[in-house]
């Protein structure tokens, strides 16, 4: 019988903790104070003495304290009174934005010194280390909510740096859904939880989102790049990032360049199907949380490497867009990505609330050599951020919280305010002053040359003129990037796009809203609007005119995901499943050659006893990147009666994974439909190969895409 080898037992260390009499009251009857003992696992095992938060030691952690074993509890109890008051108060606001994020520290290495570009710290030196702390967060969803639904994902970095914090606030998506703050609210509040309702959860595909951005033009670039396959990925560590705004990078001379910067993962882009990022949020609600975790914890650190675009006011000036305009990205074949550096994530966080709950990211933390533009759009965070800390966090003193301190010197004259932790020593709490005169600490001073100092912009991206509500002209091009988006896809891209429009669409019960989109989308591209309204059986409407007559970009291959998919095993994991009668040489070959590819191998069976890593029923295909099948005829003729198994295939095979099977395995591909093609491969040399990809071609006979 196959008994893997998987050591790891059952957590069960701690299951006797509370175990019997741990918690039973004492009566006061000789000899039953034992339990105090067993609930502490003894009282010599080497633990410090637990305490309440004023330091007075804890006798009983089990019972409140009462007037008698059964009379009332009473209220001079402060152990429990302090306990439950701090429980209570347990919880700070959640984001209004990306409430749901998993966070990790690690270290940013400067690849290539840019100081001709910048005087930024992190930049000077091939080699400089920075830590760095950065969270990934879903946008729409609240802190509990699902890992994998289609939307947005958050990529903020906090630099550490020498001179002060950097924040990079970021998302995996190049571009923005609106060219101005004063409509974030509107966005935001059309794709939450609709008001009256109270749902859906984490999901755009409802009415008040899209009659939003059927109103909204200027959305409808991001709206392709959303119902994209950028919005379901695989993993955290499989996504982009960028910066999105254009940004300045300022030089120890003064001079300014513009700059845009892109995160690159190492372990290439990957994303997941549809219907397999639905069936993942039942299956492993944590699933890129979990990912993430397990990734760092085994030693495996993602990787991603800082790229930036640069240019300057001419090129700025010759672009057929604005660069202020964040719902506009500047195509890499027309200004390259620079790598400049790599973030490796190596350190979990130590504790899930302290570090990634309470991490404060503010666009307005730059440090000199980076600067802003008037991006409306940045301008309008620049705001936003440290209000929201204030609510979030409660105190003006967030900033010392571990992980919001920076790790260079800080000092200054503020004082006081809710929670202070520091305690400033002397009188000088003013600036200037001349106690030094006096032989007292007079505090710091400022420092001309080498603190912050604004970029004197006067240049094309900082015109000034009358106080006016208005936009830019070339901000009203609401199409041709859009436009350059989706032809810049693959064939099957584009039908994701299209299934994705039709999907969210069809969930969408005003009429009218279903109608305006279409409209809209003849001027991206009007196949792609005619598949659309083919998939929602309606006729084709009127094209709405264009602000500004959309033009026609050269196509741009660093947009598509599938055109820069990198097949390697790394970070791939892949399920194993097996039965009673596997054969463990089998099983130990695959293994060796899955772990040779750079993957891992999570072994799967009907019984966890059986020495698997999952159970079957708990284990779904849905959370691998591949499946092989590793069974004798009696498994599979087993297999083949158990829904489990061959949903486990059906799935694999619908989201167009490498299959890999013994011969004897085959009833149980019989029984799923599962059809020849280059994905389904025996356990040799060409699975490991097929494993580290997908097979897009196949799925036109899976379903059907718009
Ligand atoms: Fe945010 N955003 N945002 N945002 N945003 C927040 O700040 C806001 C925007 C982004 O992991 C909030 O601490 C406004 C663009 C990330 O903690 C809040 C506008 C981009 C995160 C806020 C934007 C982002 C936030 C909520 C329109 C991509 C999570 C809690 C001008 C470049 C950071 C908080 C983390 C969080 C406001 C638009 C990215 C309310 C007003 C564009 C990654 O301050």
């Amino acid at each position: 019988m196959a008994q893997k080898k998987n050591d790891r037992s059952p957590a069960g260390s701690n299951a006797d903790y509370a175990g019997g009499e741990a918690f039973a009251s004492s009566r006061g009857e000789g000899g039953e104070t034992h339990h105090q003992v067993d609930a502490k696992g003894g009282h010599d095992d080497g633990n410090a003495h637990l305490t309440t938060n004023q330091g007075i030691r804890v006798s009983d952690n089990q019972n409140s304290l009462k007037s008698g074993a059964r009379g009332p509890v009473l209220l001079e109890d402060f152990v429990l009174r302090e306990k439950i008051f701090h429980f209570d108060h347990e919880r700070i606001p959640e984001r209004i934005v990306h409430a749901r994020g998993s966070a990790a520290h690690g270290t940013f290495t400067c690849t290539k010194a840019i100081p001709n570009l910048t005087r930024a710290a992190p930049f000077q030196k091939k080699g400089k280390k920075t830590p760095v702390f950065t969270r990934f967060s879903t946008v729409a969803g609240g802190a509990g909510s699902v890992d994998t639904p289609r939307d947005v994902r958050g990529f903020a970095v906090k630099f550490y740096t020498d001179e002060g914090n950097w924040d990079l606030v970021g998302n995996n998506i190049p571009v923005f859904f609106i060219q101005d703050a004063i409509k974030f609210p509107d966005l935001i509040h059309s794709v939450k939880m609709e008001a009256d309702r109270g749902y859906p959860q984490a999901a755009s595909a409802h009415d008040t989102f899209w009659d939003f951005v059927s109103l909204m033009p200027e959305t409808m670039h991001m709206v392709m790049w959303a119902m994209s396959d950028r919005t379901l990925p695989r993993s955290l560590r499989m996504m982009e990032g960028f910066g999105i705004h254009t940004f300045r990078l300022v030089n120890a001379q003064g001079k300014s360049t513009f700059c845009k910067f892109h995160w690159k993962p190492v372990l290439g882009m990957q994303s997941t199907c549809w219907d397999e990022a639905v069936k993942i949020a039942g299956a492993d609600p944590d699933y890129h949380r979990r990912d993430l975790f397990e990734a760092i914890d085994g030693g495996d650190f993602p990787a991603w490497e800082l790229g930036i675009q640069t240019f300057d006011e001419e090129f700025a000036r010759a672009q057929p867009y604005d660069v202020l305009d964040s719902t506009k990205l500047i195509p890499e074949e027309l200004c390259p990505v620079e790598i400049i550096g790599r973030m490796e994530l190596n350190r979990n966080p130590a504790n899930f609330f302290a570090e990634t709950e309470q991490v404060a990211f503010c666009p307005g933390n730059v440090v000199p050599g980076i600067d802003f533009t008037a991006d409306p759009l940045l301008q309008g965070r620049l705001f936003s951020y440290l209000d929201t800390q204030l609510k979030r966090l409660g105190s003006t003193n967030f900033h010392q919280l571990p992980i919001n301190a920076p790790k260079c010197p800080m000092q200054n004259f503020q004082r006081d305010g809710h929670m202070q932790m520091a305690v400033p020593e002397g009188r000088a709490n003013y600036e200037p002053n001349s106690l030094a005169q006096a032989g007292e600490d007079g505090g710091p001073r400022e420092c001309p040359e080498t603190g912050f100092t604004s970029f004197a912009a006067q240049d094309v991206v900082s015109e000034s003129g009358d106080k006016l509500r208005v936009r830019p002209e070339l901000f009203a091009d609401h199409y041709s990037q859009a436009r350059l988006f989706y032809r810049s896809q693959t064939e099957n891209e584009q039908a994701h796009i299209a299934s994705a429009i039709v999907f969210e669409l069809s969930k969408v019960m005003l009429e009218h809203v279903r109608v305006r989109v279409v409209a809209r989308l003849r001027n991206i591209d009007e196949d792609l609007a005619t598949r659309v309204a083919e998939g929602l059986a309606m006729d084709l409407p009127a094209k709405t005119p264009a602000a500004r007559e959309p033009i026609d970009m050269t196509a741009s291959a660093a947009l598509s995901i599938q055109k820069n998919a990198k097949p390697v095993l790394d970070g791939r994991k892949v399920a194993v499943l097996f039965g009673e009668h596997s054969d463990q040489k089998d099983l130990d070959d695959l293994e060796g050659a899955i772990e040779k590819a750079g993957g891992t191998a999570f072994f799967i069976a009907p019984k966890i006893g059986l020495g698997a890593d999952g159970q079957l029923a708990g284990s779904p295909s849905v959370l691998f990147d591949a499946v092989a099948l590793v069974l004798t005829k009696d498994d599979a003729a087993e297999m083949a009666k158990d829904g489990a198994a061959v949903q486990f295939v059906m799935d694999a095979f619908g989201h167009l994974k490498a299959i890999g099977a013994t011969k004897a395995a085959q009833p149980l591909l019989d029984k799923v439909g599962v059809a020849a093609d280059d994905g389904v491969t025996d356990l040799g040399a060409a699975f490991v190969k097929a494993a580290a990809q997908r097979f897009y071609d196949r799925e036109p006979k899976v379903r059907v895409i718009a």
